[in-house]
């Protein structure tokens, strides 16, 4: 299941609104398949480790190790319950049970039904973690949420003019083209959008990751329409109290005052996007923060100081899950244990 999960992750950025699912196919004690699901739309990562089996012959009496419970469904692929049902394996070990309604439950009992042998629960936690997106997204009707931002040592994100530039450095900031690379949307407060023009793309890490739906929050319309994030190269979406409409590859979408980050939610729910990448600005941030509406955040602390300027955001509920180093940058990851 180790192996199924290290293939399964090779999906990643490329395969939402799809889980990563990883499989490996074991006989007489060797591995004699594996695949993964590689691409949204495309054949599932059972069907990707049948195909890899040279003597097809010996997938019957075989156990299969799948990250995620086998589907039931007739979706863009037939079920992959029936392949291996088909094909005659003896015992498939399952980490999670797909929580997409039209499976749940129904891919283990077909092959039960079939006599087929099931385990479900191997390595739960790993399975969870890698689908924490997909997990989180049907469970709490949101996008997964991660909060990103660099601050000074002495916790200042900005300096008084709002000047933002240079406090993580270049190897740092490519870091966040990979993280780009992985979410399907990245959002940003119209504040950021004004002071710095961003363009939220994926320009600086090499992949062939889909361009991320830019997500700007700008009340009341102040980001000149001739900025980046309006040049239409990539889906953008404006919340917004004023407009709705749309115009080559932009929505605005125009929401009561009330519940407004909530309905933001509810909209990219609607939408289909999985999780979102907050890049900034504080106040964008802290209203998340404040409304205990985030998942994960990942902050870079540099050993810079301003002395004075924009405070960084404060945590609550926040557990420290790892820390990396980016020559003299560190990398803080907090989950929010309380979401
Ligand atoms: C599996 N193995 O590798 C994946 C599964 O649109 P489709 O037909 O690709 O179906 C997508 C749904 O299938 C997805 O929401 C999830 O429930 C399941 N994904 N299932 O057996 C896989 N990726
Ligand atoms: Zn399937």
């Amino acid at each position: 299941m180790d192996r199924a999960l290290e293939l399964a992750y090779l999906g990643l950025g490329n395969v939402s609104p799809n889980p990563m699912v990883g499989c490996v196919i074991v006989k007489d004690g060797k591995i004699i398949g594996e695949g993964w699901h590689q691409q949204h739309g495309g054949p599932h990562a059972e069907a990707n480790a049948v195909n890899s089996v040279v003597d097809q012959d010996k997938i019957k009496g075989s156990e299969v190790y799948v990250t995620l419970e086998p589907c039931s469904h007739h979706g863009n692929t037939p079920p992959c319950s029936d392949l291996l049902i088909r094909l005659g394996v003896r015992h498939v070990y399952v980490s999670n049970l797909d929580i997409n309604p039209l499976v749940y439950g129904k891919g283990i009992q077909k092959m039960r039904s079939a006599s087929i042998q099931v385990s479900v629960g191997i390595n739960e936690e790993e399975g969870s973690n890698l689908n924490k997106r997909f997990f989180t997204y049907y469970s709490k009707k949101r996008p997964y949420i991660i909060l990103k931002w660099a601050q000074t040592i002495d916790r200042f994100i900005a300096r008084k003019n709002f000047d933002s530039k240079w406090i993580s450095n270049e190897f740092s900031r490519q870091v966040v083209h990979k993280w780009r690379a992985e979410e399907d949307s990245i959002m940003v407060g119209a504040n950021t959008a004004l002071y710095d023009n961003p363009k939220l793309n994926i320009r600086d890490w090499p992949c062939n990751a889909e361009q991320p739906v830019r997500i700007v929050v700008d009340p009341n319309l102040k980001v000149p329409a001739d900025f980046f994030l309006f040049d239409g190269t990539q889906p953008t979406i404006v919340y917004n109290y004023n407009k709705s409409g749309n115009e080559n590859n932009l929505t605005w979408l125009k929401l009561k005052r009330r519940n407004f980050i909530e309905d933001i939610l509810s909209d990219l729910y609607k939408k289909k996007i999985q999780s979102v990448l907050i890049e900034g600005g504080s106040h964008l941030i802290n209203s998340f923060i404040s409304k205990n509406l985030w998942d994960e955040a990942r902050v870079f602390v540099s050993n810079s100081t301003f002395g004075e300027g924009i405070k960084a955001p404060d945590l609550y509920h926040a557990s420290l899950i790892n820390k990396n180093k980016i020559f003299e940058d560190e990398i803080l990851f907090f989950k929010n244990v309380n979401g």
